[in-house]
């Protein structure tokens, strides 16, 4: 109840918002101009080099890289000595994926099919009101804008904290990965509206206690679409010193801005803020998983990040190139691997550890690892690769097959989920 009771609060008080100062301060242009360009970079240092440059990093397929630079990003980016090609405005490509209502604060024809906040959040009430025995609904504090982040917990008892492997699932670090809250709420759809006919889900649900969280940035969600157009916002919504946004996923406080793979600069879209944890959602985050030391034991033994796109598994670390370092023994990175490639044969991805694509710090599965030793990985979703800003866009009707995609690596990852090592033949 309480949980509900704060999400309805923060609902009538973003109704207040939105009628009061409808998205007016919300549609000042934030990017200059934003070019397009594919860089030819054939190796993770290579790679490494683009992101440097505080580009915006859009995707990888092969040895190309697909990078939104601004003007005053151009001479850094030639800089690197890499082939880049100009592919046009990114701004133009996104004007021609469609237009809603100014100020509907929702999703233009064609991508109708994806959830808003207030959708996911009534998709989550009626999840519970459906499965009151199987879901149940907690808010782990509110975004910088004073969304509520919700977190779903699936179990067979979910009012109680049993003594069982716990696992967790986030969604929507990144704004304009969309695709990442269909992922997060297929998955609550499918555990819960499985388990009375599908005996390996019931066995899953059973064995575990399941944490979902659909939506880690609301704030930069609701941005991207808020003046009807599809915005290619990436971070979340805390002003900075310079302009807004800090990239959540380079705010987290393991290596925090330790190696090149985060920027300083407020503009940029991998900002990394002004200190690790300085985004109230990263915060809020980190607050839930230090809460479920129980007894001092982690609970959550196994995690997802889901992002989009260029389909791939990655696993730590990712602040450095090295397979080993502080805190991930041979084994582990063993482990690591090898449950990567098997969910990557399921579901058709790339497996590969996070760094081979290029050096990140402050990222969500470094400080899982390190600080908590949960088994913690990304899967940036469908496609494969996109021509710009338009691969975080894929039109809804792509959802069900994109999502349904997954659900056999999921089932891998949480029927491991309990002692990741097992999968090399190791016990817990
Ligand atoms: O850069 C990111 O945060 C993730 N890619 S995205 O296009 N969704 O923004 C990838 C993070 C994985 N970590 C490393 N590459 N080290
Ligand atoms: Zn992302």
């Amino acid at each position: 109840m309480f949980a509900k009771r704060r999400g309805l609060v923060a609902l009538a008080c973003l109704a207040l918002i939105a009628a009061a100062a409808p998205v007016a301060a919300e549609t000042t242009p934030v990017h200059s101009q934003r070019t397009v360009y594919e860089v030819t970079a054939a190796d993770a240092v290579a790679r490494t080099k683009v992101a440097r440059t505080g580009v915006d990093v859009l995707g990888m397929d092969g040895d190309k890289l697909t990078v939104i630079a601004e003007p005053s990003q151009l001479r850094a980016l030639r800089s690197t000595g890499l082939a880049v090609k100009s592919k046009g405005d990114a701004d133009e490509q996104l004007a021609q994926l469609g237009k809603a209502e100014i100020g509907t604060l929702d999703f233009p024809s064609g991508y109708t099919g994806y959830h808003n906040y207030a959708e996911t959040t009534a998709e989550l009430n009626q999840t519970v009101a459906d499965h009151p025995t199987l879901a149940r609904l907690q808010t782990i504090g509110t975004s910088y804008q004073g969304r509520s982040l919700y977190a779903l917990k699936i179990s067979n008892n979910p009012s109680a904290d049993q003594a069982k492997p716990e696992v967790l699932f986030t969604c929507n670090q990144h704004a304009r990965e969309h695709l990442t809250v269909e992922m997060c709420l297929h998955i609550i759809q499918r555990l819960t509206d499985g388990y009375a006919t599908n005996t390996a889900i019931k066995a899953l649900v059973d064995s575990r206690e399941i944490w979902v969280v659909p939506s880690v940035n609301p704030d930069g969600a609701e941005y991207d679409i808020a003046a009807g157009t599809l915005r290619g916002w990436r971070k979340n919504r805390q002003p900075n010193s310079t302009s807004t946004g800090t990239d959540p996923n380079r705010n987290w406080g393991y290596q925090w801005g330790c190696c090149g793979g985060s920027s300083g600069t407020g503009s940029s879209e991998t900002y990394r803020g002004p200190s690790a944890f300085s985004a109230p959602e990263t915060q809020r985050v980190r607050d839930f998983v230090n809460s479920r030391v129980v007894g001092g034991v982690q609970q959550i033994k196994a995690h997802i990040d889901w992002h989009t796109y260029s389909e791939l598994i990655l696993w730590p670390y990712g602040y450095t190139y090295n397979d080993t370092a502080t805190g991930l023994n041979a084994d582990q990175a063993n482990a690591f691997a090898t449950l990567g490639r098997q969910m990557a044969s399921r579901n058709g991805y790339t497996p590969q550890q996070s760094s081979d694509l290029y050096i990140t710090d402050g990222g969500i599965n470094d400080w899982m690892w390190a600080t908590h030793k949960i088994w913690s990985y990304t899967f940036e979703m469908y496609p494969k690769s996109g021509t710009g800003l338009n691969g975080f866009y894929p039109r809804d009707t792509a959802i069900a097959a994109q999502v349904t995609r997954n659900d056999t690596a999921v089932d891998l990852f949480l029927g491991y989920a309990d002692c990741v090592p097992r999968v090399i033949g190791q016990s817990c």
